[in-house]
């Protein structure tokens, strides 16, 4: 609409129209007053039903909530308006009726639970604490990308329709590829390294991963948007500084930017940038602190995964962000890189936050015999990821990168209990529209 005004733009003195949803009427007799909501806020619209033309008075009162309307008047202040500012129509046009029920109440006076949620998206993201949400994930990948730039990468989109899996064979979604076998990709792995031997060098990606996970967990979707980065002539070190780098300025673009929508969300008090310098533990000092805290039945032993559990516990411990290096080589995969001079160990790392895991990352085997050695350790058969291996021979330089979960990312930040808060349709074991 061409000379639209955003409710909050409103000021006393013009003629403005506004258009959005009724949020609610409240009809007082002589007076009523409408409260119409868009993006921005709110605004009270007052009829004075003696001053105003009966027609007018009709259509802006017999209207159900969340029908959506245009209003154009004068716009006075008014100290007892929510806003402080309230229209005095001359035009009310209905644009869109709404029906008298609705399956959730987007005023949120009356709670939803979330399946009905996200099953009426549409009508949940009209609560201004649920539109904050999504504010400030756009705010957050904005600054990913800004700072990724700032860092002389270049951002890349690779296939996600694929030959093979990367990260386990079990997670995989199949898909029929005109009569071929073909996957949903898992990570955009190989593909990322493939740019580091290209001029590029160092490279991100901000896109959909699939995880045919079969568990049903507050902290996995079954497609995520992964934040990778690549970077060429870097070691594991390096690139969890460029890690940290990242997760703080997603903070830091959301503390500067997102005052508002933290409001909105109750956390205004009470948010925090963490401090960089997040410890850098390794697993062997990990497992024994874990194991000191006497919170594990069977203490952990060297090889073992960290359970959700352990994580907890070491995240009780550590208070913050931290790293865990030094990864055993068995548990980490082909493409990880061990340390020089001892194979029992990775390059490997992860990023936990207190409460789950965000990024795991490592430095990269970049020589091709050892390449092909990890192919064959980890039972897989180095000839299906020809086209990778392959440009191994032609010069490709040491490397190292990482893989952080946008949602993750979203849910610590916000202190979300659901990942599924964090995803505007996502996907789950039960969930597959909308
Ligand atoms: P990984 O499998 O650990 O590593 O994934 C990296 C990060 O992606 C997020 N993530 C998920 N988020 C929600 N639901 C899921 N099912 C899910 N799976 C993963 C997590 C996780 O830490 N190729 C490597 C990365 C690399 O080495 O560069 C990889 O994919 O936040």
């Amino acid at each position: 609409m061409e000379s639209r005004t955003y409710a909050t733009a409103a000021t006393p003195g013009d003629t403005v129209t506004v258009a959005g949803w009724v949020h609610e009427i409240r009809d007082l007799g002589g007076i009523a007053f409408l409260i119409l909501r868009d993006t921005t806020g709110k605004i009270q619209v007052k009829f004075e039903k003696n001053d105003t033309d009966d027609e007018l008075v009709e259509t802006g009162l017999n209207v159900h909530r969340e029908s959506v309307l245009s209003v154009t008047g004068s716009v006075e202040a008014e100290e007892r308006a929510p806003t402080g500012v309230e229209m005095v129509p001359t035009e009310v046009d209905v644009l869109a009726e709404a029906d008298p029920e609705l399956p959730l109440d987007p005023s949120g006076k009356v709670e939803a639970e979330l399946p009905t949620r996200l099953d009426n998206r549409t009508l949940d993201l009209r609560k201004s604490e649920v539109q904050a949400i999504f504010e400030i994930r756009a705010v957050m990948l904005q600054a990913v990308r800004d700072t990724f730039r700032d860092l002389d990468c270049t951002e890349i989109n690779t296939p996600k329709i694929v030959a093979t899996g990367t990260e386990g064979g079990t997670e995989l979604f199949p898909v029929t590829y005109f009569g071929r076998e073909a996957f949903m990709n898992q990570s955009p792995q190989l593909f990322k390294q493939l740019m580091i031997g290209s001029g590029l060098e160092r490279v991100f990606e901000v896109g959909p991963i699939f995880r045919a996970e079969e568990h049903n967990t507050p902290r996995h979707l079954n497609e995520a948007t992964s934040i990778d980065f690549e970077s060429a002539f870097i070691d594991d070190a390096e690139a969890m500084d460029v890690c940290e780098a990242i997760v703080v300025a997603a903070y830091e673009a959301v503390a500067a930017n997102c005052e508002d929508e933290l409001a909105a969300l109750g956390l205004a008090e009470t948010f925090e940038v963490p401090d960089t310098g997040f410890p850098r533990l390794s697993y062997g000092a990990a497992i024994e602190r874990i194991n000191a805290t006497g919170a594990l039945d069977t203490p952990l032993a060297w090889g073992d995964d960290l359970s959700t559990e352990a994580e907890r516990a070491l995240g009780d411990e550590v208070g913050g962000h931290y790293f865990i290096t030094d990864w055993p080589s068995e548990i980490k995969p082909f493409y990880i890189k061990d340390r020089d001079g001892d194979e029992t160990l990775s390059t490997g790392f992860d990023l936990m936050h207190p409460r789950l895991e965000l990024v795991s990352g490592g430095q990269r085997e970049h020589r091709h015999e050892q390449l092909i050695e990890g192919f064959e350790q980890q039972g897989l058969e180095p000839e299906t990821f020809e086209y990778y291996t392959k440009m191994f021979r032609y010069g490709m330089p040491p490397h190292a990168g990482w893989g952080l979960g946008a949602e993750r990312l979203l849910m610590t930040i916000l202190g979300l209990e659901n990942i599924r808060e964090a995803v505007i349709f996502p996907r789950d074991r039960q969930r597959l529209s909308p």
